[in-house]
């Protein structure tokens, strides 16, 4: 039989054993939520971007099981890579020199030519993603958190007959609709568009030239009009 004094020993030779599992885990549960702040980006705001989107609904549930049924893209978004989520603002490219179609091939438009190793490969997924309702006169609303400014911004949208429920996106699915001059830094950035005839599910592609640096956002928001 153990003496009492060889109980506590145990004990505490068991919670030295365990800290590193309970340091791991505390900093699982804390760097969600404190990584977001630590890089401060931008993106698609209205229509809401996929990642944007995903992030705003199920941040603060991204465990809750139900999400695979109610929103299956966020869901599979979330299992591809959290980190995707969490960093829902930092979906750009560095060092294309403009030329950023040579970049970005077809099929990788909504994940910036599968930019940060991959991390947002789940953007380029086409299904039933969830959409905001728009009018064919509509505002683009980019939200800059880091006040990066903008050389210009530039917003495409999906041809009638595109099917975003089965086709990833192409560039020759996109046609461009409006295209802007310089903002200064602001947290928003307002373009309003004109994109009549259409119907149903499409996709709104938004290229935003941060100012501050060779460095340009990609942003797929999905609508019904
Ligand atoms: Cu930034």
């Amino acid at each position: 039989m153990l003496s009492l004094r060889d109980h506590r020993t145990d004990a505490r030779r068991l919670t030295l054993r365990a800290l590193p599992a309970v340091l791991a885990a505390v900093a699982l549960l804390v760097t969600p939520w404190t990584s977001p702040a630590a890089s401060a980006h931008g993106s698609t705001a209205d229509p809401v971007s996929r990642n944007y989107g995903c992030w705003q609904r199920w941040g603060n549930d991204f465990q809750n099981p139900a999400m695979e049924q109610e929103d299956p893209m966020c869901w599979q978004a979330w299992q591809w890579d959290t980190n995707a989520m969490w960093n829902w603002n930092g979906l750009y490219r560095e060092g294309t020199g403009g030329d950023f179609q040579a970049f970005i091939p077809d099929n990788q438009l909504c994940s910036a030519g599968h930019t940060g190793d991959g991390r947002y490969n789940s953007m380029d997924n086409p299904g039933p993603w969830k959409t905001s309702g728009i009018g064919a006169n509509f505002t683009v609303d980019v939200l800059d958190q880091a006040l990066h400014g903008a050389d210009y911004l530039q917003v495409y949208v999906t041809r009638q007959g595109y099917n975003a429920e089965t086709d990833a996106l192409d560039w020759g699915d996109l046609e461009l609709r409006a295209t802007t001059g310089t903002y200064a830094p602001a947290s928003h950035y307002l373009v309003n568009v004109s994109a009549p005839g259409r119907s149903g599910h499409h996709v709104v592609y938004t290229i935003w030239k941060a100012s501050h640096a060779d460095q340009i956002y990609f942003f797929c928001s999905d609508v019904t009009f």
